[in-house]
């Protein structure tokens, strides 16, 4: 900076950034920065992005709080002698759980950090490290860049990475191939909205406003949830399903189309694969609108209404149905076989030919990243193992570390656990089975993090993590089509790193000799973005550092429009169509109504909270203001109340055979009879010290793998 450009008082700056967290907008930040102090003293939503539109929901709106916390880790701790692992109250950075931990140097951390995954390796194989990571960030660098390569290169068990999206992400693509659907700016032209297991005002609120512009447009917003949102309110229809029967409900709307012949038989003739046998099945009487009305809960006169309406729109002048499904509905038993039967109702009206129409679960797919160029797999072969490490379900983290390793052909037991961009303590299911591994005195964990979470309690290594405020990345989005940028806006508070700082060191430490780990984030960036896709085609990282974000390009119609799966050339399955077979079936979850037995029968949704982000923002006063209503409640309907003689303001007990926690009764409308709903906080941030997932169980989805958080079963009482 020459002298006549020293920044005078006052003189601010303003840097381009992403949201990371995990969620489907992926909003254009603005952060205004003081450039005397370096301190970011404002953030906004960047006005110019096309689909966020200059704001940020209500938790990124308070990320300036987050960010300054008081609670922030800011330097590197080591356990101190003796001290026990678990909870110890909370208090941040200057409360209880901070007396088990010393201050020690980045350097003596990275030192003990690798003398003991060299001699845990050593000793007991390098699959006995198991890392555990998700959505902290989701950024292409945060997420999964030079962690990988460092797992890889170590022979570490591989995590799969399950805990969110995997049911409904591996149903989508088995019909179709790849994870697309309409962009959210084209909701606008729906005249049908059908939000299926998916909460738009907590979880993806840029898609509101065009969902309200379409709605001055006469179209019609018809939400499927057995939790009356805050969407679902302000809906037009509100359906509230039975939890984990949607597959049902869509078969039911297949055989009222089929059976009436409102389906585009010239659509399904070019763009699908299996019709034939779907409509059978989807004729049988189990599909019959009465006999889905009993499993749904759903009057069958609904469901005629609703099937007719859902195939005529588009058709003679009528604007097109659009579905926004969301991941809600895949985290139960049956979720991917729901998911399944959803996906495939546009495939059977052809509401992909039209503008708006179609079904939207994700976006990802349109983003052509090479994760192969970031994360370098082929590194496995270069570590000791020599070969691909065997793979261990992140939502069985409790089995892998209290039982793995007892069969001989489970290869070795979990011995050292490396915790970043997640709080396991508090997000994983069946959290019983999961604490009482971290609890181990031979299990070595060393935790990455931001503040001092459920997780953090158990580490033996603490480490401090940067926010993306303070990192610059790369990022897609699962809500829209735009590829962004994100420039560092401070520097790093305290001694924070940010994961590919944390990486590349440890690599260093490790005596790693590729030099593919002193990659820095540009050139991480620039392998990220050279996939030699044509939808990528033109978008550097030069041209994002200038204009912040690009539109993939995707394949264009002679109206100039996106529409994916309007032609069989979208389709990436094996036939090069939408595959309607196998038939998606619908099994009732073992833990649901249909087999409830008296000890336990009530459905239990252990949700997310609107102003947190999973447990991220719990520990925020803001945030904590804002999410007062319910957090520490359990809501239920008066007719489950009245029979256990249980009035609003209650303290109850709620529990089922993994175990029991206790919270304070609301008796309202949110919820029918038959379902209770809690939700997800930190578990020191609960009575008692145990938040929902107490209750979860691990067993997994019929389809990729993933946790059945709302398949759950509880009783309670007046404690
Ligand atoms: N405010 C806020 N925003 C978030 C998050 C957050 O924690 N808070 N989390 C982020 C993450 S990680 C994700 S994956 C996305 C997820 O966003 P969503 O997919 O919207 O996820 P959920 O809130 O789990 O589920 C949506 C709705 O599904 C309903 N539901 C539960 N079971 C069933 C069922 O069997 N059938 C049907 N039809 N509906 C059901 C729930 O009541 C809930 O209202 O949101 C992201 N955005
Ligand atoms: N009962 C119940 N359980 C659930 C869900 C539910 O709806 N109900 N939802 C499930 C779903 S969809 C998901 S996606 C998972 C989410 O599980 P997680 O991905 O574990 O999500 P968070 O709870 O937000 O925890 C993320 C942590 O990463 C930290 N972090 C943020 N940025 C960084 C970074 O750059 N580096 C490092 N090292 N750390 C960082 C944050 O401080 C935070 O503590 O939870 C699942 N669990
Ligand atoms: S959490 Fe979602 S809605 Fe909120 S600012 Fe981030 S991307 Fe936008
Ligand atoms: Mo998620």
């Amino acid at each position: 900076m020459g002298a006549s450009q020293v920044a005078q008082p006052g003189a601010t700056k303003t840097v381009h950034a992403v949201c990371s967290h995990d969620c489907p907008d992926s909003c254009g930040v603005l952060v205004t920065v003081d450039q005397i102090t370096g301190r970011a003293v404002k953030i906004e939503g960047d006005p110019t992005h096309p689909v966020t539109r200059g704001f940020l929901c209500g938790k990124v709106a308070k990320y300036l709080d987050r960010v300054y916390s008081p609670d922030r880790l800011l330097y590197p701790m080591r356990r101190k002698r003796g001290a026990a692992k678990g909870p110890a109250g909370y208090g941040g950075v200057s409360g209880r759980e901070a007396d088990a931990f010393e201050r020690i140097t980045w350097d003596e951390a990275l030192d003990e950090i690798a003398a003991r995954l060299k001699s845990i390796a050593d000793e007991f194989g390098p699959e006995s490290i198991l890392p555990y990571s998700y959505a902290g960030t989701i950024g292409q660098l945060g997420y999964g860049s030079m962690d990988r390569r460092f797992f890889y290169r170590l022979g570490a068990s591989q995590l799969d990475r399950t805990i969110c999206s995997t049911a409904g992400g591996e149903a989508l693509v088995s019909v179709y191939g790849v994870k697309l659907g309409p962009a959210p700016e084209d909701f606008v032209h729906a005249g049908l909205i059908l939000v299926w297991g998916g909460n738009v005002h907590g979880n993806n609120v840029h898609l509101w406003p065009f969902i309200e512009e379409a709605r001055r447009a006469g179209a019609r917003l018809v939400v499927i949830d057995p939790y009356r949102t805050r969407t679902a309110a302000l809906a037009d229809e509100h359906l509230a399903i039975n939890p984990g029967t949607d597959a049902a409900l869509a078969l039911g709307m297949m055989h009222v189309i089929l059976r009436e012949g409102l389906e585009d038989a010239g659509y399904v003739a070019r763009c699908t694969e299996g019709f034939a046998e779907l409509k059978a099945y989807a004729l049988r009487p189990e599909h019959s609108p009465e006999a889905v009305a009993r499993a749904t809960g759903i009057a069958a006169e609904v469901i005629v209404r609703l099937a007719r309406e859902y195939a005529l729109s588009g058709r003679k002048g009528r604007r097109p149905a659009a579905i926004r499904l969301n991941y809600g509905i895949q985290r139960s038993q049956n979720g991917g076989n729901s998911v399944r039967a959803v996906a495939m109702l546009p495939l059977i009206t052809g509401a992909w030919q039209y503008k708006g129409g179609g079904v939207q679960l994700s976006t990802s797919g349109a983003f052509p990243f090479n994760s192969k160029a970031l994360q370098m797999p082929e590194l496995m072969q270069a570590s000791p193992l020599g070969r691909a490490a065997r793979v261990v379900n992140m939502a069985q983290l409790g089995r892998a570390l209290t039982a793995l390793g007892e069969k001989a052909e489970d290869g070795p037991p979990v011995k050292a656990l490396f915790v970043y961009n997640s709080n396991p303590a508090a997000i994983a299911p069946n959290q019983n089975d999961v604490l009482r591994g971290m609890q181990r005195d031979d299990l070595f964990t060393v935790v990455h993090e931001q503040f001092f979470t459920d997780t953090a309690d158990y580490a033996d290594i603490l480490l401090p993590a940067a926010t993306f405020l303070e990192t610059k990345d790369v990022q897609g989005a699962y809500g829209h089509l735009f590829a962004q940028l994100s420039e560092p806006a401070i520097a790093p508070l305290g001694e924070a790193r940010n994961n590919v700082a944390l990486f590349g060191a440890l690599a260093q430490r490790m005596g790693f000799p590729e030099a593919c780990f002193r990659d820095d984030e540009d050139a991480l960036i620039d392998q990220t973005l050279a996939s030699g896709n044509a939808w990528f085609s033109g978008i550097t990282r030069e041209r994002l550092e200038r204009e912040h974000r690009a539109r993939v390009q995707l394949p264009t119609n002679a109206a100039g429009d996106a529409l994916p799966f309007s032609t069989p050339d979208w389709f990436r399955t094996p036939s090069g169509k939408g595959e309607l077979t196998p038939v998606p079936v619908f099994n009732a979850p073992a833990e649901s109504r249909a087999n409830a037995g008296s000890a336990y029968p009530l459905e239990f949704l252990p949700r997310k909270a609107d102003n947190y982000m999973n447990s991220t923002f719990a520990n925020i006063p803001a945030h904590q203001h804002m999410q007062a209503r319910t957090a520490g409640v359990l809501e239920m309907h008066s007719a489950d109340a009245a029979a256990r003689g249980i009035a609003t303001g209650d303290e109850v007990e709620v529990f089922n055979a993994r175990g029991r926690i206790a919270l304070r009764a609301v008796i309202n409308m949110q919820v029918q009879a038959g379902v209770v709903s809690a939700r997800l906080d930190w578990n020191k941030l609960s009575a008692h010290g145990g938040n929902v997932n107490r209750l979860t169980s691990d067993r997994l989805t019929d389809i990729g793998g993933g946790p059945t958080f709302y398949s759950t079963l509880v009783e309670v009482r007046r404690a």
